[in-house]
Order: structure tokens, then sequence, then C-alpha cells
């Protein structure tokens, strides 16, 4: 392997600590504090919640596990413990008003950093490699991106400023013919892969078809404007009956508007644009749009060998385009825009077969259910993961405008109920080949 030396890695993990709290700050320095201790949405937590549970895992983890250092405040771990308080019940909770739990924050990395500068990358499990820091990193992101939800809900004058995507650059429409055989899936060496990514096995896929791009918002109108939501033919009975009950008429964050639609993107309105990716679908309506479609959505190994398997040599690859991390020219990741980019915009982060936009823009559902994969062990707790195996959750791949790049790899698992449509949440169709079926 080529384990960075320990400099090196003290480096990379620094950066990439300071580069999660960069962003944090641009979140929660967005709004005064009466906004940061408001609940913006029954599902979400108030903002400043999320940025004391940041600082208490990484006390926890770091200062305490990893460090074997004196607690900061022992006293707030259960307000900031997600199992214990669900997120409807916090805002009524005596938390950490917002000057406190930024100085909260700030002690304990401090200490991280102080531990950072002192600790030992031995074999120890937790630290080999930097794990518990990357962990930890990731943490943070990924809260980061749970924030940016939580000011997508939020009402009010738009606080939040980026550049538009960039345009589309080469032409990317219909399917990707892939070959039936074995892949790879997940990881025994990605340093910084979380416990449900590993271990690395072997999965043999019959051959299928998958969109070479995400369900763009054209497509889904179409749907809408073809009656999709009153045609219960379309729709699973628990889609149906959520449907209903929800009163759902097309994504969250549209209304009508003259003859097409527009979405609200964190405080402007702006008109739906045909050619971006579909945001804001739960997991029924995406496999409501594919039944009507004529498809359906991609098993969790259909997305992944479209994303990683390498026809030249039959392995799997880190990311669609190769093992290199993801830059600007590759994907829309890391809040550099604040909505999907238009179909063909990313060319060089194609996979070899040709299917575009995997990583980055939205977040994609699959018709699979969250499980480990054969071999899995916990670690290294079971809350992360393991808790919520079973038939509740569906996993969703490769990462939105939203997710940070430490965050996002070809291996990397979400998980959320099929219910949910507050995350930046889309997909793209697959289906069976045909016999004897050749590419296009
Ligand atoms: C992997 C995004 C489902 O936000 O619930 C954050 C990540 N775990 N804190 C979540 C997570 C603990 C998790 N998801
Ligand atoms: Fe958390």
């Amino acid at each position: 392997t080529n384990r960075p030396d320990g400099v090196r890695l003290r480096e990379h993990i620094a950066t990439e600590l300071a580069r999660a709290r960069a962003r944090t700050a641009v979140l929660t320095d967005a709004v005064d504090d009466a906004d940061l201790v408001r609940q913006h949405s029954p599902l979400m937590s108030p903002l400043v919640w999320d940025l004391a549970h940041v600082g208490n895992q990484e006390e926890l983890w770091l200062v305490r596990d990893v460090g074997g250092r004196e607690p900061v405040r022992q006293d707030i771990d259960d307000l900031y413990d997600a199992f214990k308080q669900p997120r409807r019940d916090r805002p009524a909770l005596p938390l950490l008003p917002p000057p406190e739990a930024r100085a909260y924050v700030s002690t304990v990395r401090d200490k991280v950093f102080d531990l950072l500068d002192r600790v030992a990358f031995t074999d120890r499990r937790l630290v080999a490699d930097g794990f518990a820091f990357g962990m930890i990193v990731q943490h943070e992101q990924q809260h980061d991106e749970t924030m940016l939800a939580t000011h997508q809900l939020r009402s009010g004058p738009a606080v939040l400023d980026a550049p538009p995507p960039p345009e589309p650059r080469v032409r990317v429409a219909g399917e990707v013919l892939v070959p039936a055989g074995e892949f790879i899936m997940g990881t025994d060496t990605d340093p910084w892969a979380l416990d449900n990514e590993r271990p690395a096995h072997q999965v043999y896929l019959p051959a299928y078809a998958i969109d070479a791009a995400p369900v763009t918002n054209g497509a889904y109108a179409a749907f809408i404007a073809a009656g999709g939501y009153h045609d219960p033919r379309w729709w699973s009975a628990a889609g149906w009956a959520y449907r209903q009950q929800a009163g759902l008429t097309g994504p969250l964050h549209w209304r009508p508007d003259g003859d097409g639609w527009a979405y609200h993107r964190f405080g402007r309105w702006a008109p739906v644009r045909e050619d971006e990716p579909v945001v804001h679908v739960s997991w029924y309506e995406a496999q409501a749009y594919a039944a009507w479609s004529g498809k359906r959505l991609p098993t969790e190994a259909e997305w992944e060998k479209a994303a990683r398997w390498e026809p030249a040599t039959g392995r799997s690859r880190r990311y669609p385009w190769g093992d290199e991390d993801p830059t600007v020219e590759h994907a829309n990741l890391g809040q550099r825009h604040l909505w999907p980019a238009p179909v063909g915009a990313y060319p060089a982060g194609a996979s070899p077969l040709g299917v575009h936009h995997l990583m980055g823009d939205v977040w994609e559902w699959t018709s699979t259910t969250f499980r480990g994969h054969p071999g899995f062990v916990a670690f290294p707790y079971r809350e992360y993961s393991e808790v919520f195996f079973g038939d509740d959750y569906r996993v969703l791949r490769g990462g939105s405008f939203g997710t940070d790049r430490a965050a996002c790899r070809g291996t990397f698992r979400n998980w959320d109920y099929p219910i949910r449509r507050q995350i930046f949440s889309g997909f793209r169709c697959a289906r069976d080949a045909a016999p004897g079926e050749a590419p296009a």
C-alpha cells in the first residue's frame, strides 16, 4: 500500500479538518443567533444542535478515545446524542447557546490539533492511516450537508451564494449496456472507507442497461403532466398511501409557474430548467417514475458496477474516472454550486462505459435496502451503520452538489427512509438487458 508517511498524513488530516470547519462556519455564520436556535422543519435539528454535536463527536472519538484525555464537557453528552434526542424534540432541549457552542467546538478543535502533533499512527485500527480523524472529517462534512438541507428548508431572504454550475459540454442521452459478469464491490484498501463499505467482495450481475445520466427535470415534468401522480398503477402500495396522505404533486420545493414549474432554492425562486437532474424526490416517487417509463431503479450493485468497473482490466476504480480524488472538472461536489449541473457538464467525470454524473449533483436512489456487505464487521461503533440495517432504509449513491469529496467515493453508501425528500435526492433508471442485446 502507499500509506503516506506520518508527516504527510498529519498535514493531510490538518487540511481536511480545517476545510470541514471552514464550511461549518459558512453555514452557521450565514444566519443570526435567533435563526441558529430556530427549528426550520421538524425533520431537521436547529443549526446550533448540529454545530455542538459535531464538536461532541469529535471530543468523544478524538479527545477522549484516541487521545485518552480528560473530557471537555461530559455533562452535555446526552444532549448531543442523536439516538437519545429525536430531531423534532431538539429545539426544546437546554442546548448550548450559539456563543457557547462556538467556544465549545473551538476548544475541542484546539485539543485535537495538539493531539494530532503527538499521536503515533500505530497499527491500532482506530488510528491506523488516521482512520478516526478521517471518520470525524467525514462526520462533520455529512452534518454540513444536513445543515445545507436545513438552509434549503429555511424561509426568509437568501443568505448563501455560489456561482451557477457549468453549462453542458457534451450531449448525453439514452442508456449504457453493462455486460454480464463479475465485479468487485466494496473495498478493503481505501483507508478512510467506513465499515459499511467493507469488505471488498465479488458480485455477479446479469447484463443490464442503465441511464447515461440522472432523470432530468424535463423528463420528470413529463411524468407529472402525464398524470403520474394520479395513477396508482405506477406506485407501490406504500408509495401510493404516502402520495395520498402527504398530498404530493411534484418534487419538494417546486410550485407551478405559468406553463411550467419554479424551483425554490436557498431563498430564491428560479424557473425549473429541463436539462438539470431532478432533485428533492422521495424513493417512492423515483420508483413510480421508473415504472411509468417502463424501467426500474438500479440495484445498489448495478449502480456501483456502472461507477467503478474498468472493462479493460476487470478491476474496480475508486471513482468513475479513475483513482484520483475529484477535481472541479470531474463532478459538482462540495457546495461549490447550490444546485445540480445540467446533464453533460462534466465529461471528465464519466465512467469508461460512458455513464455520466455518477458523482455529485444528486444522491441517487437505488432499489436496495440497507444491509452489511457479506463479511461486514461493525467498526468502530454499531451506531454508525449496523443499527440501521434491515428493510426500513433504501441506499443512495454518488453524492450531491452538497456532498464534500471527503464524504463521497465509488464505494460510499448513504441511506434514508423511502419517504424522505428534503435531502438532495434524485435518481436514474435501469432495466434488465434483453436476451442477446448488444451495445447500441
Ligand atoms: C449516513 C447521512 C445517513 O446523517 O444520519 C451523521 C450520517 N451519522 N451522524 C446521517 C451520520 C451520524 C448519516 N447518514
Ligand atoms: Fe452525527
